[in-house]
């Protein structure tokens, strides 16, 4: 018979003694043996519970083959505790699966097949959601808990997938039950360097996977009420999750791009402008028509501005992905002329020309506005990225 792949279920702990042996028998003695396709193993990480959780285990691990106990000497939070048992469980367990699960009963022990279930389907990254059809929040939760966690879900989702697809298709960010498959993704994660130890690395993780290009698919999840124990949510843990989420947008190589990308563009706007004087004050005793003058120094001006970007955004934005001198960089630089003709100057025109015939010459601000943010910007940030600047595979 063919070896069944390892499912390893990590359970962390801190203080956990009224309900972890519970779990185990539930696991352990119902859940695990009734699923086929499987081989399960429950790892607890326990942070030298001072209730004595870990001793629980200990006793437990003489009942059950399958039940793993990693022991760290003190108190890790909760992400640093998923880190220590993923690597666990992948090095020296050989897990192909990896799932988050809490000791207090609030994930049901029955959704655990139903993980599996989506992994074997294909999906990389299965996670229970409270908020598609059939997950719920606790009844019991308060208004408090409820609006931060809707609140502070839809603010990860926003800041992390806005507007990409994640973004429609993650419901529920800050989940705690996902099952995770090992290769290609939590043994490629960078866990090394994590801006929180504690429930920010929800979102971090959840970010790496998705970056890491994993398929993601959503069960509902039904979230109990904690009846036994205390809860080890604080009044920091929805800063420490803000903390993460927005450290992680920050620092994304795109974002860094899109920065550099925008300050060079403004940086375009002021030599142009300032183009544009030099060029009429030089050309004052040449061309004698007003708005011949003006058109040739605005020209010349757009050009300088263009020339400019070009080479600053070669340098600086997509300095990885830097055109060095030769044919190439010529013809690279003769799309990018064009393109920003087209989108710099006619596009802008046309928006602001019908805009202001529509609408009234009082909007003509406006629509320079919106033609700048709704067109321009867009535009050029896929044409730099999709054409002059295009990453090789
Ligand atoms: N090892 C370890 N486990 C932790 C730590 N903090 C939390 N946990 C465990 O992580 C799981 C989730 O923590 P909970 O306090 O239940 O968080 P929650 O379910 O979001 O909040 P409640 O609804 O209040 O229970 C539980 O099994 C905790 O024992 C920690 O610092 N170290
Ligand atoms: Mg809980």
């Amino acid at each position: 018979m063919p070896k069944l792949p390892l499912a390893v279920v990590v359970i962390p702990t801190y203080n956990e003694a009224g309900t972890i042996g519970k779990m185990i028998d539930t696991l352990c003695g119902k859940v695990f043996p009734k699923i086929k396709d499987w081989q399960c193993k429950l790892l607890v990480v326990d942070d030298t519970s001072p209730d004595g959780t870990y001793k629980i285990v200990q006793k437990k691990q003489k009942q059950y083959k399958n039940l793993e106990l990693y022991l760290n000497p003190k108190k890790a939070g909760i992400g640093g505790a998923y880190i220590k048992g993923f690597r666990f469980a992948m090095k020296s367990l050989k897990a192909d699966v990896v799932i988050e699960f809490d000791a207090d009963f609030q994930h049901p022990p029955k959704d655990i097949p139903l993980l599996l279930k989506e992994i074997d389907n294909g999906y990389d990254y299965v996670l229970g959601s409270r908020k598609i059809k059939g997950g719920s929040n606790p009844k019991g939760w308060g208004f408090k808990r409820v609006f931060f966690s809707e609140f502070g879900g839809f603010v990860a989702r926003f800041v992390l997938f806005f507007p990409g697809k994640m973004f429609f298709k993650i419901t529920d960010p800050t989940t705690g039950l996902k099952a995770s498959r090992v290769k290609g993704f939590v043994d490629t994660m960078d866990m090394d360097h994590l801006y929180s130890k504690n429930f920010g690395y929800k979102l971090e993780f959840l970010y790496k996977m998705v970056t890491l290009g994993a398929k993601v698919k959503e069960i509902p999840l039904q979230f109990g009420l904690r009846t036994v124990g205390e809860s080890k949510i604080e009044s920091r843990t929805a800063k420490d999750i803000f903390r993460s989420v927005f450290l992680l947008r920050w620092n994304d190589v795109a974002t860094q791009k899109f920065i550099k990308f925008g300050c060079i563009g403004l940086f375009g706007f002021v030599i142009n402008k300032v183009g544009l004087d030099v060029f009429a004050k030089a050309l004052q005793n040449l061309i004698n028509t007003v708005g011949i003058r003006n058109f040739i120094a605005n020209a010349l001006a757009a050009e300088v501005s263009i020339v400019s970007n070009f080479i600053l955004n070669n340098l600086w934005t997509f300095k990885n992905e830097k055109l060095v001198w030769g044919k190439k960089l010529i013809q690279k630089f003769a799309t990018f002329n064009l393109s920003s003709i087209i989108s710099g100057i006619i596009i802008p025109s046309i928006v602001i020309g019908v805009g202001t015939q529509i609408f009234g010459d009082q909007y003509r601000t406006l629509f320079l506005v919106i033609a700048v943010f709704f067109f321009t910007v867009p535009l050029n940030w896929f044409i730099y990225n999709m054409v002059i600047w295009k990453k090789k595979n």
